[in-house]
């Protein structure tokens, strides 16, 4: 009996605390959620988590869940599709305001990202209130995939949105949507005055009805996943290539990256599409990778305790079941250190204390569990 129990216990701990071979960290796994996308630490250090079919959770540190946040958005559950990213207002602590992004349904069988501004009252019955649609993906499209639909508040009060290509390559192109863009908005979803191509209504060739141009920052892009400052103001993005080719690009205003006229990737079905060093007139990745990683988030890190990665960029990585650091310098990047982690991870967020955090996208047979990185061994 005694050997049983220290057989189980054995068991438990390597199940608990692992100390995998040659990571720089120790994976803890704090509790598991039923299809999780995102989370984000509120100022109590207490954590936001998305799940895809539409839950929202609070959640300690110690793995003890709230109920569901009611007052949620109706959301268009299937393929890609569901609850997506959350955000919380950086004034958060006097207004309360949180952000999130999902597929909603539309007319027919068109369906398209939208977001979604409300206030978090964390009770120990949470829910949202004053809610507003602040952004809807123009158009709605038909099809399940590549709503993109990260979120990014900035200190200065602005909000960015990551808008996927829907799987329809072309609209990457159009200014006449928000498809496969990178949109700036005010934090209540007005448009900024100083955007690149707020004037392009002044432009004969073009109409705006839908008003998308004022929305636009940089466009051609693909399935956008990650969005991130450095330490030094710049923007960063990370997006999934076709069949190859996922990039890291350095986001500069009114800039246009390419997708689908050229990547280093080409199309599924053997269609090659040009590559970058094709088409100069397109800004090229920082760094693109073939075979692919699938990132599903980027931070940039911005604590103390692994002061060493102190303006790194980490990448959550799905196919690649990875966490993969990037130095930066400057205009360039590279990636340094990839940290296997045996599952497909969605998610890395930085929480208090400069602590790491990541969440793994849910297997056929398992949930997506949250995982503490602890420093050291
Ligand atoms: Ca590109
Ligand atoms: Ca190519």
């Amino acid at each position: 009996m005694t050997r049983l129990l220290a057989a189980l216990s054995g068991a438990l701990l390597s199940i608990g605390a692992q100390a995998q071979n040659n990571l720089p960290f120790t994976v803890e796994p704090v509790t598991s959620f039923d299809q999780p996308w995102a989370m984000a630490f509120l100022p109590d250090g207490r954590l936001l988590v998305t799940e895809k079919k539409g839950n929202l959770l609070i959640v300690g540190q110690d793995g003890v869940k709230s109920r569901a946040v009611s007052g949620m958005p109706d959301v268009d559950y299937g393929g890609q599709g569901g609850l997506g990213d959350v955000a919380i207002h950086p004034d958060f602590a006097k207004n309360s305001l949180i952000y999130l992004s999902y597929a909603e349904g539309g007319t027919g069988r068109t369906r398209g990202a939208a977001v979604m501004r409300a206030v978090l009252n964390a009770t120990d019955r949470p829910y949202l209130s004053d809610a507003e649609v602040i952004w809807r993906q123009y158009p709605k499209l038909v099809g399940y995939g590549h709503y993109g639909h990260r979120l990014l508040l900035d200190d200065e009060g602005y909000l960015w949105i990551s808008s996927g290509d829907r799987q329809k390559f072309t609209p990457s192109q159009d200014m006449q949507s928000t498809i496969g863009k990178i949109v700036r908005l005010h934090d209540d979803g007005s448009v900024p005055e100083d955007n690149p191509f707020v004037d392009y209504t002044t432009v004969d060739a073009f109409v705006d009805e839908e008003g998308v141009y004022g929305q636009i920052w940089s466009l051609g892009h693909r399935n956008p996943l990650g969005i991130a400052f450095d330490l030094n103001g710049r923007l960063w993005e990370i997006e999934h290539g076709p069949a190859g080719g996922d990039e890291l690009n350095r986001i500069v205003r009114g800039g246009n990256y390419g997708y689908p006229i050229v990547s280093n990737g080409d199309h599924y079905d053997g269609h090659v599409i040009p590559d970058h060093d094709t088409r100069p007139e397109f800004l090229k990745p920082a760094i693109w990778w073939t075979p692919v990683i699938s990132p599903g988030n980027m931070i940039v890190y911005k604590g103390e305790l692994y002061s060493d990665w102190r303006g790194d960029v980490l990448v959550a990585g799905l196919s690649s079941q990875a966490i993969i650091r990037i130095e930066l310098d400057g205009e360039n990047a590279r990636e340094a250190e990839r940290y296997p982690m045996g599952a497909r991870i969605r998610a890395v967020v930085e929480g208090p204390g400069g602590t790491l955090w990541a969440l793994e996208d849910e297997a056929e047979d398992s949930q997506g569990r949250l995982l503490k990185l602890i420093r050291g061994q």
